[in-house]
């Protein structure tokens, strides 16, 4: 078979055109679930992975290579390309840490304007690497979106109740919307450098901006991301935004200016297509659903590829990222069945037929 990068299944659903079957790939498809990723952990740490290129590449390969996914995505982190601009996270057991969280005014303005050429020219090392060896599957780049980048900033890791980040909200709204324009222009610099270095798809993760009060989002969080999205307008690379929690704003999201959007599991998947009208969607079974016994994963993948049906595009994934202990045979039940699913019809074919 000799199809073009751009027939690939994955970037034919983001198109909007009827692809060869189902396309479907993994938030966090590497890491801590495959034993291959934890063989390469126990020779480096997680920040070494991230920053040199042949490791990264490996860690992106490694579960394109047992499960046959449909795109990669860039073996990095949302927090890492936080370091140039003076804010380094430890990955600790506990999760990411920052030694001095980001909540006064100086602070913001201390903040160093680093261009991302320069100071992750690792990235796009391991970009260039991951597509020599990738063939005909498309590489994902991507970036935490302001709001979930300025959350880790402000709160210093991860955060059970988001405190600090809404008592910035309320307390001074235009210093939080000067760290969020901020941290926009470096992350429209941050992938228009990963598209430069070839990257065939870039996702946005806004995982904690589903905390906010449907006007804070339109007023704190939209700009931002439609900033970003325009500004990518131009490169023909389709753009997806993931956002937990998005059911609470779907009516501002249609003008967020993605091309795809990826849902969580909260929402009925051919309603909320329907809603969205043009854009394609990505999504939704929840993580935890893959450590339930492979009849019920075939049950509910067929479920949502039929939602999926309703939409102008359709690319399977998890609702969010997959979990650390996630059993590798409900991943390859997963996989086989969408890839079984046949588009419009919801009939199986035999393999091989
Ligand atoms: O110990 C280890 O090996 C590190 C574990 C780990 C891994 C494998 C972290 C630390 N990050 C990653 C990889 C990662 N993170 C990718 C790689 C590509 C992939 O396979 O998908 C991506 C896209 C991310 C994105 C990311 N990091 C998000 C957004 C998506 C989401 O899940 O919401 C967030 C919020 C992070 C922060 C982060 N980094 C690492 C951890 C443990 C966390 C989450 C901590 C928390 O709950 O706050």
């Amino acid at each position: 078979m000799n199809r073009t990068l751009s027939s690939q299944p994955f970037l034919a659903a983001l198109r909007g055109l009827t692809p060869a079957h189902r396309p479907i790939w993994l938030m966090r498809q590497a890491g801590r679930y495959l034993p291959e990723y934890q063989a390469l952990r126990s020779k480096h740490s997680f920040i070494e992975i991230c920053k040199t290129p042949e490791v990264s590449c490996e860690a992106t390969l490694q579960p394109i290579r047992r499960f046959g996914f449909d795109a990669a995505i860039l073996f990095n982190d949302i927090l890492v390309p936080l370091e140039p601009l003076g804010a380094s996270f430890e990955f600790t057991e506990e999760g990411p840490q920052l030694e001095k969280p980001i909540r006064r005014d100086n602070q913001v303005t201390s903040l160093r304007r680093a261009d991302p050429r320069e100071s992750l020219a690792f990235v796009g090392d391991a970009i260039g690497m991951i597509k020599q060896e990738l063939g005909t599957t498309p590489l994902i780049g991507f970036a935490g979106a302001p709001f979930t980048l300025a959350s880790y900033l402000v709160e210093g890791g991860s955060s059970r109740d988001y405190r600090q980040i809404k008592h910035l909200l309320y307390s001074q709204p235009e210093l939080l919307t000067r760290l969020l324009d901020f941290l926009a222009d470096y992350v429209s610099d941050y992938l228009r450098m990963q598209i430069e270095a070839g990257v065939d798809a870039v996702q946005l993760f806004d995982s904690w901006a589903g905390i906010l009060s449907h006007a804070d989002y339109e007023c704190f969080v939209l700009p931002g991301i439609q900033r970003i999205f325009a500004g990518l307008a131009d490169t023909g690379v389709p753009r997806i935004l993931f956002l937990k929690g998005s059911a609470s704003y779907l009516d501002s999201l249609k003008s967020c200016g993605a091309d795809a959007l990826s849902l969580d599991w909260s929402v009925d998947l051919a309603d909320t297509s329907r809603q969205l009208g043009d854009m394609r969607v990505q999504g939704n079974l929840d993580p935890l659903a893959l450590f339930g016994p492979p009849a019920e994963i075939q049950r509910r993948a067929r479920a949502i590829c039929r939602a999926g049906d309703e939409a102008r595009g359709h690319v399977f994934n998890l609702g969010h990222g997959i979990l650390p202990g996630t059993p590798l045979q409900g991943v390859e039940a997963l996989v086989e069945t969408v890839h079984a699913y046949r588009i419009g019809n919801g009939i199986e074919l035999e393999k091989d037929a």
